[in-house]
This record gives C-alpha cells, structure tokens and sequence, in this order.
C-alpha cells in the first residue's frame, strides 16, 4: 500500500467520524424525546447505521466487495465466471437452484486473507473462497456469488444474501433479460439499494444474445429502466446489456440456440469492474460514500417522520402555551381572590425603605416610627440580618400563627394562597388537556399521555415558584412606591416647617446668645413644644399621604398586575416534561435541515 493510499485513508477515517457523530447527535436528540414513538424505530437505525458505518471504516484497509445479486437462472455464476475468465470457477447449471451458498471470488496476488477474513464475516460455514492466479487482475476487488432469492429454497438463501448485501461495497444486480420484470426480486433488493449511492449499483441484464437487437434497444431497456426507477424510487445510472455466457471461453452453444445477434456491452462491464473499481483510490472513495449514504438515509428518514407530524405538533405546542398562559393567569387571579390580612408586614418593609432614603426632620420620625414598628412586632432579628421581603412577611404570619417563632420560613397563609393558585391552575390546564393529548397522539406520542398526571407534570415545585414569583413582584412594587415617595420636591416640602421652625428657634438661640443676653427658660419650654407639635404634624400629614399612596391594599393589587403581566411574559413558567420532549421533536427538523447543508 503506498503512501497516497494511507493518506487517503486517515482523510477518510476522519469524515467517517464525522458521520458516526453526526448520528450519535441525531440519536442523543431522539432519546431526550422517549414518548415520541417514531423516535425509537429511528433510533435503532440510527444505531444500525453507526455500525454499519464502523463495519465499512474497519475494512478500508481490505478489498473492495462486489456482491452478484439475482433471480433464479439469471446468469450470475456465468456473469462471474466470464469476469473472472475461469468457466468453472462457480458451477452453472440447467437445475435450479445452481448456487446454494456464497462463493468469494479473489485473485490471489492480493493478500490472501482478505477472501478468508471476509469469509469468516460472512459465517465461513456458509461461504467458499475461490481463487485463480489467472485471475490476478483482481487487485483489490472480491467478488461474491450469490444463492437466488426467489426460488424455493427462498428461505433458506434470504439469510445468506443480506448477510453478503451488508458487507458489499457494490452490488451488479443481474436479470434476464427475456424475463426482466420480476417483482419479487425487486421489491427483495428495495431497501438494501437505498443504502447504495449511484456509482456502487449496476444493473446488467444478462442473456440479451437471445433478443432481438433492436427490441433491446428500444423497447427493453427504456421499460427495464422506467420499472426500476418505480419499483426502487430511484433511478438506475446504466443498465449493461450483455450476453454472460457468450464470454466465457467456451460457450458450448447448442446449435439451435446460437447468440442472435453481436450486440453486447460485456467488455464495458468489465473495464469498470477491473479498471474503475480495481483502483486503490476508488476504494476508499466508495466506502466513503456509501457511510455518507447510510449517514443521509437516517437523516432524511427523520426528516420525513417529522415533516408528516409537524402540523399537529406545532398546533399543540402552540395551544400547550396557550393554555398554560391562561392557566397562570387564573391561578393569579386564585390568589388575589384568596388575599387575607397576612399583608401587614407590608407597612413596616414601606417605612423601612423610607427610612434609607429620607433625610432631615422627617427621615427622623420615619426611622423612628419603623424602629418603633419593628420592636412592636417582634422581628427586629429579621431586619438585623437585613433579610429580603419574603421573610420578613414569613416571620410575621408564623409569629401570629404560633407562640414559638423558630421557623421563619413557613406562612401557612402563603401555602393558601398559593394552594388555591395552584387549583386554578389545575382546572384550566385539565379542561384543555384531552384536545392537546390528541394533538399529540396523532403526531406519534404514545398514548399513554392521556393520563391526567401527564398533563400536571412538573407542578412539583409550582407552589414554591409561584411564591416566589409573587414575593418579587411585592418587592418590585414597594421598591418603586418608595422611590416615588422619597422624590426630592415631596422631602424638601415636608421638612420646610420642621426646619423652618428650628432654623428660627435657632438663629434666636445663637442671637440673644452672641449678644449677652440670655433667653429665659420659658423659650426654650415654649420652643421645644412648638417644633414637637410641628414635627409631628408634619410626619402625620406625611403618613396620610404614604397611606394613600403606598396602602397596603394598594401595593398588593399592583403587585398582583406586575405579577400577571410577568407571567405572560414567561413563555414556561411551568415545565411540562412533555412540552421539553415536544420542543425536541420539533426541533430535530432544524437539526435535519443542518445536515442537508
Ligand atoms: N443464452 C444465454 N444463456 C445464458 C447466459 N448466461 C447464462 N445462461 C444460462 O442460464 C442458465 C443459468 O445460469 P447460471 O449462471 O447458473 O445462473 P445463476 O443466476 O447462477 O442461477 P442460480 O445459481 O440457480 O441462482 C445456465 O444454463 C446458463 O448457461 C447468456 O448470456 N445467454
Ligand atoms: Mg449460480
């Protein structure tokens, strides 16, 4: 084997790898959609393929097989005995069936244990080596002759030829000419042609010497190409007309049966078998193709299964969504139905977040007044560790429900709410389901997703998140209501007579105080009153404008709004397994179109 031959073959070997990735993405693809029924005939050919592929890229190294294949009497044993130029090499015979195992052909230049490795593929028992040193124009090429699968030892050749089919390179289908059409054969050979590219499948119709030339031409091969593109679904390259026997070296013609005429393409038969495919390079090319070929198939087989469901597919992705759109948007509304008074954390978290960001007299009293809410309630801890929203309302609703707060996390009032959230949800989602489960059952899932549990799966969590959704959009709420209530103009205008009245019990102060002659302790009573009346009447008049804009009653509604809006804007809040094997599915056509590139 020279250099070109091995470079050649290491190119190969990494496109091999190629297309065993490529199906073992395919085939990762289809097992993450286990319900999806077409999935598992394409996985197992998937695969099939694999193997079949890792079968060909094993035997690069070996000789390039071409298999006869045939009916019964069609000439096949002639057909390789005249390539062969050996008349005995496979016995022909007038009694059906001749040939009852397979027959490897070799010439014996080549390495000797190409024809015996293949052989003990094949199961040896079943299988005859053969060579010739005459033959040795049979570099790199084993031909196998093949059993009949049509006569009535059928069943027993059927076995023996596929196992020949599946370690071909190249297959000459061989026919007789005077009886070309025959059906069985043709629909045998159909799915294993699939697996042949063009180049890799001759057809030859043999015993043309008994025809009239130009019936041959006109009629018989124009209509023997027409039935092969049926009955295959693709077209034949060539087909060779040729007389087999006339090339043996003796013919032994009975006298009344003489060839008819010297029309015969025989010699162009054999320069392809020994000149095209006996080349070294072809070899690697070949088995390359026929790999892509089996890569393709299982691609385009998917294709198709995806392409026929898509409609119903993508209709019930669609109403999948759908539903659960609407689905959330009643368990919402469950909730804010189910609202009690667990809210009254709310006002303490308001005048805490006040408290940061409001300054002079009134930032006082606001700090004060949430410090003053704090030890009232009893959470101080909470606040201390400077915990999120969703605790603070925890610790208050388990601090009213029961005397030892040791868990801060439970809110059997938040379990209402959202347990009647989740009741809703469950009532949209199961009214909608029997529709969506034919959708899917028509699109090749399997039926068993009718099941009420299917249509709930991956609710498990749905009361946390939804818990979780909703103390966010409080959060999100008070956030942007205390941002509001601590603009610049509203702090300025509520401290101007807190600090107008300081500023001018000050400046008194600092006055009388430069000059000598000190104020009597009356001011200061007198003072002191006047700037606590002020400070509180301010921070009350405060209070009724937070009240009326940050109410409790206020902020949860808002909160409820910004909640649903936030959930239609979630395409999956809720993750149906079902709908992830369904995205699968109808994403595998993306992944076909990918490889069609
Ligand atoms: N006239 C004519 N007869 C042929 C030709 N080729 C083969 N025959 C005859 O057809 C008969 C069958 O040939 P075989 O080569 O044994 O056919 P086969 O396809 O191997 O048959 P099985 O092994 O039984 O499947 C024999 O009598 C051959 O002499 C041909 O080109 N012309
Ligand atoms: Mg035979």
């Amino acid at each position: 084997m020279n250099l070109d031959r091995h470079t050649a073959v290491l190119k190969a070997m990494g496109k091999i790898e190629g297309f065993k990735n490529d199906l073992r993405r395919l085939n990762s693809e289809l097992g993450h959609a286990p319900l999806w029924l077409p999935g598992r005939g394409l996985e197992t050919q998937c695969g099939e393929a694999v193997r079949m592929i890792e079968d060909i890229a094993e035997r690069f190294e070996h000789k390039l097989v071409v298999t006869l294949v045939g009916p019964s009497g069609s000439g096949k044993s002639t057909l390789l005995n005249a390539l062969a130029g050996v008349d005995d090499l496979s016995k022909i015979g007038h009694r059906r069936p001749t040939t009852d195992h397979l027959i490897v052909f070799s010439g014996d230049q080549g390495d000797p244990n190409d024809a015996g490795q293949l052989a003990e593929a094949l199961d040896s028992e079943i299988v005859e080596t053969r060579s010739n040193p005459a033959a040795d124009r049979f570099e790199h090429v084993l031909l196998i002759d093949t059993p009949d699968t049509d006569s009535t030892a059928l069943k027993k050749h059927i076995p023996l030829v596929e196992r020949a089919i599946k370690k071909s390179d190249m297959l000459i289908c061989v026919f007789d000419a005077e009886n070309p059409k025959r059906r069985d054969h043709v629909d045998f050979l159909a799915p294993y042609i699939r697996k042949f590219s063009g180049e890799s499948l001759v057809c030859v119709l043999n015993k043309c010497d008994r025809l009239d030339a130009p019936e041959l031409k006109d009629q018989i091969v124009p209509d023997f190409l027409e039935y092969i593109r049926l009955g295959w679904q693709m077209p034949a390259d060539r087909v060779f007309c040729i007389s087999a026997r006339r090339n043996l070296k003796e013919p032994d013609w009975d006298e009344t049966a003489a060839p008819k005429h010297d029309f015969d393409e025989f010699e162009e038969l054999k320069q392809l078998v020994l000149h095209t495919i006996n080349r070294a390079g072809f070899i690697v090319d070949r088995r390359l193709e026929n790999a892509e070929r089996l890569r393709d198939f299982v691609f385009e087989e998917t294709g198709r299964e995806v392409g026929k469901n898509k409609g119903v597919l993508a209709d019930a992705a669609a109403r999948i969504t759908a539903v659960e759109k609407e689905a959330l948007g009643n368990a919402v509304s469950g909730m804010q139905a189910n609202e009690t008074r667990q809210f009254l954390g709310l006002n303490i978290v308001v005048y805490q977040k006040l408290a940061q960001r409001w300054l002079g007299p009134m930032g006082w009293m606001i700090a004060i007044w949430a410090r003053l809410l704090i030890f009232g309630s009893g959470i101080m801890a909470v606040f201390r560790y400077g915990r999120p929203l969703r605790q603070v309302i925890g610790t208050l609703s388990a601090l009213r429900h029961s005397k030892d707060a040791k868990s801060g996390i439970e809110d059997p009032e938040k379990d209402q709410r959202t347990a009647a959230a989740l009741r809703n949800y469950r009532l949209v989602v199961l009214a909608h389901w029997p529709e969506i489960a034919k959708s899917l059952v028509q699109g090749g899932f399997d039926s068993s997703i009718r099941k009420v549990e299917d249509a709930l799966a991956g609710t498990d969590g749905f009361k946390d998140r939804l818990a979780f959704a909703w103390t966010d959009a409080l959060d999100a709420e008070i956030e942007r209501l205390t941002g509001k209530l601590s603009g610049l103009l509203l702090q300025i205008l509520f401290n101007i007579p807190a600090i107008g009245i300081l500023g001018y019990c000050g400046w008194l102060t600092l006055l009388t105080f430069f000059s000598g002659s000190y104020l009597p302790g009356d001011f200061f009573m007198h003072a002191f009153w006047a700037i606590g009346i002020i400070l509180f009447l301010s921070f009350f008049f405060l209070q009724l404008c937070i009240r009326a804009a940050a109410g409790t009653g206020r902020i949860t509604a808002r909160a409820f709004a910004r909640l649903k809006s936030q959930l239609e804007q979630v395409n999956e809040f809720n993750h149906n397994p079902l709908k992830t094997q369904l995205d699968t599915v109808l994403g595998l056509e993306a992944l076909v179109e990918s490889n069609r590139q």
